[in-house]
């Protein structure tokens, strides 16, 4: 049976004051083992709501758990769809505190800017490929609020999908430039490479996550208006990083981020 919008709304209090706090909690599964998808992605929604109804911007939207490897990593089979806002912005280059954070993970991602609004059902990889302005790189630093990243995927769809920090960085380039089937990414930590993939690793296409974004979307009576930042989903597994580390990510023909942990 589904959640009561009172209980949509505590659920919602509970994972934002989580975030805020940096305070891990165990999956609300636990508690609520009757949540269906809908009530995740209300939760999610009450989510937005209290922080746009506080003044925060909505900047973007995120595809998670998109590439084989991350599913692997969090032993899931399907992706989900989250929100980025103004206050999780960090500069190419910059300082990223682990005090604001729990145990921050982080995840190479080929993002996309869309010219033209996008709406499911039917949306496909071309209708996505005729709606990208531009690529470009970033870097999505995730932080679960769930204790050891221990959850299922109906509690971290209503825990906005991990959404903690992100820095765009690198260069913007025209869609017909790139291949993002087979652009090369190379993550970076302190100097080693940790892990490697190409954008295909992102369902067999990135645009792929943004078509199953819309229609995910469009099943709620949503869309993506035009002008959305969209990250696609980390192209290979997160990797942990805690203060004093560096993470650089070589993104082909789009150039690099760098981040510190402070
Ligand atoms: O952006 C992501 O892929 C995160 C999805 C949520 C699961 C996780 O915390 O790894
Ligand atoms: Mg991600």
């Amino acid at each position: 049976m589904p959640l009561d919008r009172n209980t949509i709304e505590q659920l919602a209090a509970h994972l934002e004051s989580a975030e805020l706090e940096a305070r891990d909690v165990t999956k609300i599964t636990d508690d609520y083992p009757q949540m269906d998808w809908a009530d995740a992605y209300d939760i999610q929604d009450e989510i937005r709501r209290r922080k746009e109804a506080r003044g925060h911007k909505t900047v973007g939207l995120k595809a998670g758990l998109t590439s084989f490897a991350k599913m692997k990593q969090m032993g899931v089979e399907v992706p989900c769809f989250g929100f980025v806002s103004d206050y999780m912005a960090r500069p190419d280059g910059g300082e990223i505190r682990t005090s604001e954070l729990i145990h921050p993970k982080v995840e190479a991602e080929i993002c996309i800017v869309t010219k033209a609004p996008l709406r499911g059902p039917g949306c496909h990889v071309g209708a996505v490929m005729a709606a990208i302005d531009f690529v470009i790189p970033a870097v999505e630093i995730i932080d679960s609020r769930y204790r050891d990243f221990k959850f299922d995927l109906k509690s971290v769809i209503a825990d906005n999908t991990s959404a903690s920090r992100f820095v765009i960085g690198g260069r913007s380039r025209n869609v017909e430039e790139l291949d993002l089937r087979t652009l090369g990414v190379v993550l970076e930590k302190n100097g080693q490479i940790m892990a490697m993939a190409a954008g295909a690793a992102v369902l067999g296409h990135p645009a792929a996550a943004v078509a199953m974004m819309a229609n995910h979307l469009g099943a709620r009576g949503q869309e993506i208006p035009a002008g959305s930042f969209i990250m696609t989903g980390g192209v290979t597994e997160a990797i942990a990083v805690q203060a004093g580390d560096s993470v650089n990510v070589r993104f082909q023909d789009l150039g690099s981020v760098s981040m510190r942990f402070i």
